[in-house]
């Protein structure tokens, strides 16, 4: 499969955002936990979105124009702890309205570090796409750090505790790459 992706425009005021009617597929999650990288190596692009082994490489939400028909949302991980509580805010506050308008955003890849337990804010924001019945799938990024059968039992863990099945994920093996794409196709046909 190829994807044509290119990378349209960053954001930091979401009143920019063009309201042009085309879905939107956003990732959000922690930083560091592989946002940006996941987003890469679904499109085969190691150069697309910025990464970093840094956390906190990601500072406005940055919009990628997918085969022409559809966005995908990188967004600026939450719980960046060297950051200074005034980019924190101002972080918080864009992610946050973001999320407020979100006028054509057909569903939302949240990502969790396999070898993590989810923390207050991956719940919060868990808690609130399952409230807001937002149209989201739970990615268990870095599968390779873990043996298989650590990872099956994560992935046991995860359904169990909070009722969906995520789907572990690895850049470096491009395993779970198959199962995200059926997931956004499915998505971004469904409005
Ligand atoms: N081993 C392994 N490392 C990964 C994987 N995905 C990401 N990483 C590494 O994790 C680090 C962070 O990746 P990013 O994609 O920049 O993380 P991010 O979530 O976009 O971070 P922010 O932009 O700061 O929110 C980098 O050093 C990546 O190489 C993976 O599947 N396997
Ligand atoms: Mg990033």
């Amino acid at each position: 499969m190829t994807v044509n992706a290119v990378f349209f425009c960053s954001y930091k005021d979401v009143g920019k955002i063009p309201s042009d009617g085309l879905a939107q597929i956003a990732f959000a999650g922690r930083s560091n936990v592989g946002k940006s990288t996941l987003l890469n190596r679904l499109v085969n692009q190691k150069k697309l979105a910025k990464t970093s082994k840094t956390p906190g490489r990601t500072r406005l939400i940055n919009f990628f124009l997918i085969n022409e028909a559809y966005y995908f949302v990188d967004l600026p991980g939450y719980g960046f702890a060297k950051a200074s509580k005034k980019d924190r805010n101002e972080w918080g506050r864009m992610v946050e309205s973001y999320f407020q308008a979100r006028k054509n955003l057909n569903g939302l890849i949240l990502l969790l570090d396999c070898r993590r337990d989810p923390n207050d804010d991956d719940l919060m924001l868990l808690n609130w796409l399952q409230t807001e019945k937002i149209e989201f799938t739970v990615a268990l990024t870095k599968a390779d750090k873990l043996s298989k059968s650590k990872l099956m039992e994560k992935v046991r863990v995860i359904k169990k505790d909070y009722g969906i099945e995520p789907i572990p994920f690895s850049s470096l093996s491009g395993i779970g790459r198959k199962e995200l794409w059926k997931w956004i196709n499915d998505t971004v046909t469904a409005k």
